[in-house]
């Protein structure tokens, strides 16, 4: 490894890659293995190009790359665009890269639903409430039918919106969103009409020599936010539910503790629960040849989103989020690790090259060199599922022992808080009307606010550290908190996910409903203070939440006491799920400087102006306890306007 300032004054802070004790633990590990993980890398490219930092490089042409100089010349590109051109042109692009993962992804889920619903694939759907409540939704009638048929109705609806093309809005958006939003977008021209062809439209937008108005290209920036929003969180999360049932109430475990040293270990990482449900599926059902092998059985656990879907689907106990996948690796006691796509990082193979881990790929779009490709399509998901299972136990006798070092640090978490299983808990307070005992205590003031933490971690800042810390502050100010993606697995690794961590962590406002709550709910205890609800595609069940609380109060989300946070983003997706929550109306925190600086009009655009236009804007804040008092001020004055 690399020796390097950057490592040597980590060492001195504590440790300033990662907050979290079992990632230090592993990362001592990786030195003295000579292991180069993500930090390591990060510093090697340090500085990082200011003008990538700033997005005033362009390389849209051959005739580039250009660069735009802010404290001199050159102030145009060849072509003559200038630095708001390149930068909003740029951005455009990040949200397109992000809206088209969330979307393909959505996509797959479809077409394993339309499969299962004809009876082809290998997956048997479980979400019958979920059905009737999305086809009611779209309008798709459901007397007298199977759900099987609807289920196949409600696939084809979603097959429409991708194939539609005529001018008028998509579907999905306007069957899930609130009225008063859709005309807001509606009158800024931004609705996205059928979502491939938004993406198409934006890439051919941001091309050389067509769109030169930099404004114009925010404006797409809010459109492409909404085809994430609708065409990728809120259809992936609705299939997904149909597919595997929406998740409830259930208690698990977070951190690299999790895993096992006599079993057979079994990441699952990624997004599609298609993939990581079927291997979670036979695994269990596949213990007893682990067993003869030699290990008591077989641990499963998950890193990503991947992890997040089946801990909120079936318990499954969470390694770690983004940048502990390659210290599960590291710890010398993982079988195979199972990626599909997204967020895994390329460096995976040569990890598991150190040690006897197998890195399986599983999607024709998600080839590592190095790693075995075990095929996962619906049609023949059980068989495939069962020989990465199988693979994994025959690996199990090449294990070192003497390499194998598990920190043993985990916490219990909660998870499985779907907007049902919210409502579900409200319902024990006031069955008549479930949203009142929330709504009541915000009015009251005994919950101040609430705010939904998502995205990512981010070799850019200490692992966890800003989301721990930005959390603390607002939990102790009576904030509910909601989480997603990374983050979730974050504030799962601390204990923020244990009814202990409300007395740890809730100021006692909070602490005295979250207890009402709990208890009414059979919990035996309070409700965790933030609340597990899901993957990065289920931002969209955050979406959906706050919908129904602007619905019961009659205003627009734009007017509730609530905020978003991404502190430690790094993936094209934070940045248009970021859009998208613009786009509701809701002021969004980042703790990551996002590459648009370089142009003083975009910076504006995002901090000031949007807010005019759709209620919600950025404000980048790398001070968590800054970031906090920034939300604690906008959540008194939308107070303050509701009168309460
Ligand atoms: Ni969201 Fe989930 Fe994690 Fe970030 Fe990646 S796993 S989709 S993008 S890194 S939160
Ligand atoms: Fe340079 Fe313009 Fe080509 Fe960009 S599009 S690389 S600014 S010439």
């Amino acid at each position: 490894m690399s020796e390097n300032l950057y490592f040597e004054k980590g060492l001195a802070m504590g440790d300033a890659r990662s907050a979290d004790p079992a990632a230090i633990e592993v990362l001592k590990k990786a030195k003295a293995e000579g292991v180069e993980t993500a930090h390591e890398r990060y510093a090697a490219q340090l500085p990082q190009c200011g003008f990538g930092e700033l997005g005033v490089c362009c390389r849209q042409c051959l005739q580039g790359p250009c660069r735009i100089n802010p404290f001199g010349e050159p102030k145009l590109g060849v072509c003559g665009a200038d630095a708001d051109l390149i930068v909003a042109r740029n951005l455009l692009r990040t949200i397109v890269g992000g809206a088209a993962s969330h979307e393909d992804h959505a996509y797959s889920a479809i077409r394993c639903l339309y499969e299962a619903a004809q009876g082809k694939a290998d997956y048997e759907i479980k979400g019958f409430d979920k059905i009737q409540s999305v086809a009611a939704k779209l309008g798709i009638e459901t007397e007298g039918k199977e759900p099987k048929e609807v289920a196949e109705a409600i696939a084809l609806a979603a097959f429409h919106d991708f194939g539609k093309f005529d001018d008028e809005p998509m579907h999905w958006l306007t069957a899930t969103a609130p009225a008063e939003r859709v005309e807001v977008w509606q009158s800024l021209g931004v609705i996205p009409r059928n979502p491939d062809r938004e993406i198409r439209t934006a890439m051919h937008e941001s091309a050389m020599g067509v769109d030169g108005d930099p404004v114009n290209l925010l404006l797409a920036c809010l459109k492409l936010g909404l085809v994430d929003g609708y065409g990728g969180l809120q259809m992936g999360t609705d299939i997904q539910d149909i597919l595997f049932g929406t998740p409830s109430p259930v208690k698990s475990a977070a951190n690299l503790g999790v895993l096992s040293k006599d079993n057979v270990n079994i990441i699952v990482h990624g997004h599609m629960p298609e993939v990581s449900e079927k291997v979670v599926e036979w695994a269990r059902k596949l213990e007893e040849e682990a067993v003869k092998a030699g290990a008591k059985g077989i641990t499963l656990a998950g890193v990503c989103c991947s992890g997040n879907e089946v801990l909120m689907r079936q318990g499954v106990p969470s390694a770690g989020n983004f940048l502990s996948q390659e210290l599960a690796i590291i710890t010398g006691a993982v079988e195979v690790m199972v990626v599909d796509v997204q967020c895994f990082m390329p460096s995976l193979p040569k990890i598991a090259a150190c040690y006897h881990t197998k890195v399986v790929t599983t999607t024709p779009i998600g080839k590592l060199p190095g790693a075995e490709h075990v095929e996962l399509v619906p049609g023949d998901a059980d068989a495939k599922a069962q020989s990465i299972v199988r693979l994994a136990i025959d690996n199990f006798k090449n294990r070192n022992a003497a390499k194998v070092e598990i920190p043993d640090i985990c916490s219990e978490a909660w998870g499985g808080f779907s907007v049902e299983a919210i409502v579900g808990a409200l319902a024990t307070v006031d069955p008549e009307n479930p949203l009142k005992p929330l709504v009541d205590n915000i009015v009251a003031g005994n919950v101040y606010g609430a705010v939904g933490v998502v995205g990512c971690n981010n070799t850019k800042v200490r692992q966890d550290h800003q989301t721990v810390e930005l959390i603390k502050k607002l939990l102790q100010n009576n904030v509910l908190v909601v989480a997603t993606g990374c983050t979730a697995q974050a504030l799962a690794k601390y204990g923020f996910m244990t009814p202990d961590g409300a007395k740890q962590y809730a100021g006692e406002k909070l602490l005295a409903v979250l207890t009402a709550v709990g208890e009414a709910a059979g919990l035996g205890g309070p409700l965790p203070p933030v609340l597990h609800m899901g993957s990065c595609v289920d931002n969209s069940r955050i979406g959906d939440l706050l919908g129904a609380l602007a619905g019961y109060l009659n205003v627009s989300i734009k007017d509730l006491p609530v905020a978003a946070s991404a502190p430690e983003l790094q993936h094209e997706k934070a940045v248009s799920i970021g859009t998208w929550a613009v786009a509701l109306g809701v002021l969004t925190h980042v703790g990551v400087v996002p590459p648009v600086l370089g142009s003083p009009l975009v910076t504006k655009v995002l901090t000031e102006d949007v807010e005019g236009l759709v209620g919600g804007k950025f404000f980048v804040e790398l001070d968590p306890g800054k970031a906090a008092d920034t939300i604690l001020a906008h959540i008194a004055a939308k107070r303050k306007a509701l009168g309460i």
